[in-house]
């Protein structure tokens, strides 16, 4: 048990320091404390120790030097369970510090408020960081508090024994003391990163930088900040950010989205268009020109496409430029850019354009991560690409030379799709998308629903689903949902097969004059 006699508290944010302290002093433990922190309680009634009288060591360099100390750090350091330690720490008059509050000189703060240089670098706490990272590492007998928030669960550590803290409650502690410190150096760095380049202008850049601070997470709640991995793949983590405003964690999400799938598309085989929103495509589409592949995608849904993210497979020209900028677009992402299509976008002063260099392999392998309660989830990437080669023909009638090409290109877009995911597509694009529902049926009624709305804008007659072919991330579990698509009016189909009424939803293919293939592989994005 390591009772608590003597606490050092140096806190920048003062929230709760005098409950707290006072809570420590009816238990009889020896305050410590650092100027403003020492004053505050002092003002509060309570008998602090200035550290500088403690040590021995004024103050100094206005304030840079104030706990960095030897009788402070052999305080924190000098392991209890250990002779030669105790000695030292007596031959050096060096008495145990069991407690350490301290939270740091608020940097983030003081950058988000737009403070100039001189101001920003003189909130880089040093002996803050030091002292959390000293009891830390001395956790088997020092307990670490960084923020008020855990004022109360040692309040009741030390309640429940008798003044002394348990080891439980000192490992959590200083896991998160260290993640602190962690998140606090990684704002450092990215604000440094921030000045030096000034090839990116409005955000913080990537290079060379461990992490970046987004201004907020998902919601403007939430806090957030982007962590680079070092894979030499081109995306928004390497891009050139050419213009526009700083990215926000969702522009991140959606753009990083856009440009996965729309590698999927080799340029050598022609230019390809992405519109992603909420990180699920809502127009793709392959064209003659990118001109004609951005009309395409832009077809299948343009009222999602409003506040878009747009991603192209090669250069960005002019005319595709000018025609994206005619709708509300959020980012556009382009291996290049030419001079004629920058000029015009530089029109769009809010809108992001990024560079990347070039493609990401999609058949490099790597690995995808996301986070549970308590636990990452780490997979490898999903590698495997659309390829009709591999198609298995179920149905009487096989599909055409063009209902094959369809359907290898509305299974590559299926693979982006959240789950559950119906794709409608015709000529090299899609024409009706059903993302993220609960059951298959309702995504294919979806894409329908989105195909006869997209219809009634252009003014046509007939749903884009019309003479379609459409394909399904993962098997049919009833014939319900191939009913809406023979509804919708698609002729071909694409699945992966394998429920144990294949042969129903094969049945109702035939029964319709569909054409249907088994991929055999199944593409969940959950
Ligand atoms: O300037 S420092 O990096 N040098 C130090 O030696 C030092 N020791 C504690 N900043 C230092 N601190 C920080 O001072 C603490 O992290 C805390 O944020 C702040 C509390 O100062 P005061 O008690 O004077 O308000």
């Amino acid at each position: 048990m390591i009772m608590i006699a003597r606490a050092l508290l140096s806190v920048s944010d003062k929230t709760g320091l005098v409950e707290f302290a006072l809570a420590l002093a009816e238990r009889g433990v020896e305050l410590l404390s650092t100027g403003g922190t020492a004053k505050a309680l002092r003002d509060a009634g309570l008998k602090v120790i200035e550290v500088a009288d403690h040590t021995g060591s004024p103050e100094i360099l206005d304030g840079r030097v104030k706990t960095l100390h030897p009788k402070v750090h052999g305080g924190l350091l000098g392991r209890r369970d250990v002779a030669d330690h105790v000695v030292q720490m007596q031959e050096h008059g060096i008495g145990n510090i069991d407690l350490v509050v301290v939270n740091l000189y608020p940097f983030e703060a003081t950058v988000a408020r737009g403070a100039d240089w001189d101001e920003t670098i003189e909130n880089i706490d040093i002996g803050g960081p030091a002292m959390i990272r000293s009891a830390a590492k001395n956790h088997d007998h020092v307990t670490v508090v960084v923020e008020p928030a855990d004022y109360k669960d040692v309040l009741a550590d030390l309640s429940a024994h008798g003044g002394a803290t348990t080891l439980g409650l000192r490992r959590r502690l200083a896991a998160k003391a260290y993640a602190r410190t962690a998140a606090y150096d990684a704002a450092i760095s990215g604000w440094f990163a921030k000045q030096l380049d000034d090839t990116f202008p409005e955000r913080l850049s990537l290079a060379g930088a461990r992490a970046a601070m987004l201004r907020y997470g998902e919601n403007p709640h939430q806090s957030a900040a982007l962590y680079v991995t070092g894979e030499k793949r081109p995306g928004v983590a390497t891009a050139k950010q050419l213009q526009g405003k700083e990215l926000s964690y969702n522009n991140l999400n959606d753009t990083d989205a856009a440009f996965e799938l729309v590698a999927e598309f080799d340029p050598a085989e022609g230019p390809a268009v992405v519109i992603v929103k909420h990180a699920n495509p809502c127009g793709v589409a392959t064209g003659e020109t990118l001109l004609d592949a951005w009309d395409k995608a832009l077809m299948c849904d343009p009222v999602s496409a409003f506040g878009g993210i747009v991603a192209v497979n090669s250069t960005l020209d002019k005319e595709t430029a000018e025609a994206i900028s005619r709708i509300f677009t959020e980012v556009i992402v382009a291996p290049e850019a030419d001079e004629d299509a920058r000029a015009v976008l530089a029109a769009k002063k809010n809108l992001r354009l990024l560079v990347t260099g070039g493609l990401p392999d999609p058949k490099a392998p790597g690995l995808v991560a996301k986070t549970l309660a308590g636990a990452l989830l780490v997979q490898t990437r999903d590698t495997l690409g659309a390829d009709s080669a591999r198609f298995e023909v179920k149905t009487k009638r096989s599909p055409a030379e063009q209902e094959i090409a369809d359907l290898e290109f509305a299974v590559k877009v299926a693979k982006h799709v959240k789950s559950n995911t119906i794709v409608f597509a015709k000529n090299g694009a899609t024409v009706g998308i059903g993302a993220g529902q609960m059951s298959r049926v309702d995504s294919a009624r979806i894409a329908f629903r989105k195909a006869q709305d997209a219809a009634k804008a252009a003014g046509l007659e007939e749903p884009l689903t019309k003479g379609s072919v459409a394909a399904s991330d993962a098997f049919f579990p009833f014939a319900d949902g191939l009913d809406v698509l023979v509804e919708a009016g698609a002729t071909a189909v694409a699945q992966p097969g394998g429920s144990i009424r294949d042969g129903e939803v094969i049945a109702a293919a035939d029964a319709a004059g569909l054409a249907m293939v088994f991929t055999g592989e199944r593409h969940f994005r959950h």
